[in-house]
């Protein structure tokens, strides 16, 4: 395989568009011709990871499991794509540091919480509000924001909604081509 392989990890609020940046950018690399592959609440909490829910020891596992199957991933050469809130920064920095210098590539999606709130696209905060969900990132449990992130996403445009996925993993596929991923 000639490919140099690496974790583009995204972390960011409920309603920031991870996934759909993630996946529009996986669509975007297949393109190119590379092997890559998206780890996101879809197919891992409803697999490997189906014995955790949200209390903060059960995402500190969560996050801790998937930065090993990242590291596996990455390790073969494959452009891996991780999509997980990952709320706590400790839990981000352990991984970075499991993986090689440069590996790991952080990917704040920068979105305030007033417009993740107002999108709501699963009616989840406004269920935190009301205390129908108890420990809801944001709300009532924390989001550590990334300090020294590779990569920051300004996924809100001036008028408040996300800028188009394609516009923002432009941004990120730029930096890949600038590290020598693609
Ligand atoms: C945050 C929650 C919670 C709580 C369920 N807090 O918008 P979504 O629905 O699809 O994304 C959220 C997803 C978060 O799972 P992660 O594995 O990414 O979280 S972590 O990295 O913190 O382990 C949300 C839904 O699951 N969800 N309960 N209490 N998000």
């Amino acid at each position: 395989l000639n490919q140099k392989g690496c974790v583009l990890w995204f972390t960011g609020l409920s309603g920031s568009g991870k996934s759909t940046v993630a996946c529009t950018l996986e669509h975007a690399l297949i393109g190119e011709g590379k092997l890559t592959t998206l780890m996101d609440g879809d197919n891992i909490r409803h697999g490997l990871n189906s014995n955790l829910g949200f209390s903060s020891t059960d995402r500190v596992e969560n996050i801790r499991r998937i930065g090993e199957v990242s590291k596996l991933f990455a390790d073969s050469g494959i452009i891996t794509l991780v999509s997980f809130i990952s709320p706590y920064r400790n839990d981000r920095c352990k991984v970075r540091e499991r993986l090689q210098p440069g590996q790991f590539i952080e990917v704040y999606m920068k979105v305030p919480l007033s417009v993740c709130e107002t999108r709501d696209p699963k009616g989840l905060y406004k269920k935190a509000r009301s205390g129908q969900l108890k420990g809801f990132t944001g709300i009532d449990d924390p989001y550590e924001e990334p300090e020294n992130a590779e990569l920051v996403i300004e996924a809100a445009g001036p008028d408040g909604n996300l800028r188009r996925p394609e516009d923002q993993a432009a941004q990120i596929l730029e930096y890949l081509k600038l590290k020598g991923y693609l």
